[in-house]
């Protein structure tokens, strides 16, 4: 049988790396069956031509996996196929938390023919087989022989063969550059940025957030040698293609039990497996100053942290207590002093916030060494505590906002602002941590690290902006450089002078990690075939 994985576009950004779940379930597949990907982000595709494409290639099964914010097109697109004949099943968390809606026993239309409640992992195998035999079922749960809910364990964690997959699509080099940069006979003529998880669940329970219902409180890891065998792969992978390669750990919290991460780090590091890594981390964790070396000598480059609010009422009120505004300076400096930076994430919006909330933001990220910020408004996303909470004091605007999601647009009021004082607030935010003259301070502020790595940093700030404004086109990435001329000729000026021969780096980028033990120990298995 054929099978598509579908992955809408998110409709804001051009994604900037592939959606782990679809490559997750191809290599879960039972044998004997064959999985096709399409990525709505990086292979825009209407919803007639999508159906024409599973009729022409006899798909017998979809599988659209999406995020709250996705869900009204992921739902548009199964209409178009299912009313093409071809069945639909749908996964991910927004179907996990309000599956009702996508099976139309809310009183909606139907979507799916069937729905994966929770991780697929387990049950993926079983819906294949079902359709193959044209039985399917309406829901699919992780449950064990009693019908208790049931947690895949990560530790026979299947090979997903990076090595042999056709990634070009997700490559961040524009073709322009790919020429300039072969020239110069640098190995960045590809860049890829590439999932992996090493671990599963949270127990914080951040009101707002999905994970702590989703994946539980019950925290599960991969063995530190399938993580490091992944690696080496990779390793091998950007070799070959005289490319680059990235990784972004997509744990939710990768140093939750930080004696596991020191431990995964330290093998990474013996076997040679480091390849430039984010992972998303929380404040708290980051006092450990060995776990801190750790991650930059293992190819950490940006931690992600989600630092929320610097009021701890607010914080407080969304039970993330455990964040300390008082020490995030110092975070940042420990990661700063060897070569780390962070992405800080803030929501606008919170109960105590009021006017003026994004000055108060800004000059507190003015005094820190230079992050990537990203603002975004309180979003009450189903099933959450928030949103229960909301709901019961009648503070819901749009109850079911994600089947008129629209970015950075509130769903509910908040105590202390107007909904339209919030939006400006997340605006100003915005414009000012990515203006010119932000960017041109923040390169200043690292102005005696070497020109690379500030070229890195350009690269980043130009990407995050366009988490906000939107920046598709080759046009708009016109105006932008011609906005920011001043930093990049400068930039441009220093690299002739000093790179990649001279003195000012000696020819590595941010994403490189240092070249001691970096050629792969191991040879990359064989990949996993399914036909
Ligand atoms: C990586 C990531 C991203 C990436 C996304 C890009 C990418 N290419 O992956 C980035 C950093 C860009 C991102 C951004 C955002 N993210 Co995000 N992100 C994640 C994160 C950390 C990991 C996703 C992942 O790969 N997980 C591992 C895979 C294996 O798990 P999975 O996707 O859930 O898939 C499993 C099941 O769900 C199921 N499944 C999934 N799809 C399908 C489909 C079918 C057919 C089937 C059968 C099964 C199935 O099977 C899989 C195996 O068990 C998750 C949290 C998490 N731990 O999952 C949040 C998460 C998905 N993000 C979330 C949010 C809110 C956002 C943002 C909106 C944040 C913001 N305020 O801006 C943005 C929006 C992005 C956008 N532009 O659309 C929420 C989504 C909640 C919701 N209900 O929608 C999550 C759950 C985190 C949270 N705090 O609650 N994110
Ligand atoms: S620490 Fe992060 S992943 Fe964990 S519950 Fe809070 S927001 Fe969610």
């Amino acid at each position: 049988m054929k099978i598509l994985l579908y992955n809408p576009d998110n409709g804001v950004t051009s994604n900037f790396m592939p959606h782990l779940w679809m490559f997750l379930l191809q290599a879960l597949t039972p044998r004997g069956h064959e999985v096709l990907l399409i990525d709505g982000n990086t292979k825009p595709m209407s919803d007639p031509d999508l159906v024409r494409f599973a009729l022409e290639n006899d798909i017998r099964l979809v599988g659209i996996g999406a995020m709250t914010r996705m869900i009204a097109k992921a739902y548009r697109v199964a209409d178009a196929l299912r009313a093409a004949g071809v069945p639909v099943v749908m996964g991910g968390p927004h179907v996990t938390e309000v599956p009702d809606e996508a099976l139309g026993r809310d009183g909606g239309p139907r979507h799916a023919d069937a729905i994966a409640l929770g991780e697929a992992d387990e049950t993926w195998p079983c819906i294949v087989e079902d359709a193959a035999r044209g039985q399917l079922k309406e829901v699919y749960k992780p449950v064990d022989a009693l019908g208790q809910e049931r947690k895949p364990s990560l530790q026979e964690y299947p090979q997903i063969p990076w090595e042999s997959l056709d990634i070009g699509q997700f490559n961040r080099i524009p073709n322009f550059l790919r020429r300039i940069m072969k020239h110069y006979g640098t190995e960045w003529e590809t860049f890829h940025i590439i999932p992996i998880e090493s671990g599963r669940g949270c127990p914080y329970g951040c009101e707002f957030c999905t994970v702590t219902g989703f994946f539980g409180d019950s925290i599960r890891f991969r063995s530190n040698q399938s993580i490091v065998d992944e690696l080496l792969r990779l390793k091998s992978r950007a070799h070959e293609t005289r490319g680059k390669i990235a990784v972004f750990f997509v744990d939710d919290n990768f140093a939750i039990n930080v004696k596991r991460t020191k431990a995964l780090l330290r093998a990474i590091i013996a076997a040679g497996a480091e390849l430039s890594w984010v992972a998303q981390i929380s404040a708290n964790l980051l006092r450990d100053e060995e776990l801190v070396d750790l991650i930059a000598e293992s190819g950490g480059k940006w931690i992600f942290i989600g630092m929320e609010s610097i009021d701890p009422a607010n914080l407080a009120s969304v039970n993330k207590s455990f964040n300390k505004p008082a020490e995030y300076a110092a975070v940042l400096e420990r990661l700063a002093r060897r070569k780390v930076y962070a992405i800080t994430s803030f929501i606008f919006g919170l109960d105590n916030d009021s006017t003026g909330v994004a000055e108060r933001t800004l000059s507190q990220i003015r005094e820190w060494p230079p992050v990537l910020p990203v603002f975004g408004q309180l979003t009450p996303f189903p099933a959450t505590p928030l949103y229960d909470r909301l709901k019961k004091e009648g503070r819901l605007t749009r109850p079911q906002h994600w089947l008129d999601f629209t970015p950075f647009h509130m769903a509910h009021t908040p105590l202390k602002m107007t909904i339209r004082e919030v939006e400006s607030e997340v605006e100003h935010a915005w414009k000012k941590s990515y203006s010119p003259t932000a960017t041109r301070t923040a390169l200043d502020a690292i102005r005696h690290e070497p020109v690379p790595y500030r070229i890195s940093h350009l690269v980043s700030r130009m990407f995050f902006r366009g988490i906000y404004f939107p920046q598709k086109g080759a046009w708009a990435w016109v105006k932008l450089t011609a906005r920011n001329g001043r930093a990049i000729s400068s930039l441009i000026w220093e690299s002739f002078t000093g790179w990649p021969n001279g003195t000012h780096g000696g020819g590595l980028l941010n994403f490189d990690v240092p070249r001691s033990g970096s050629t792969p120990t191991t040879a990359p298995e064989t990949p996993v075939r399914r036909e």
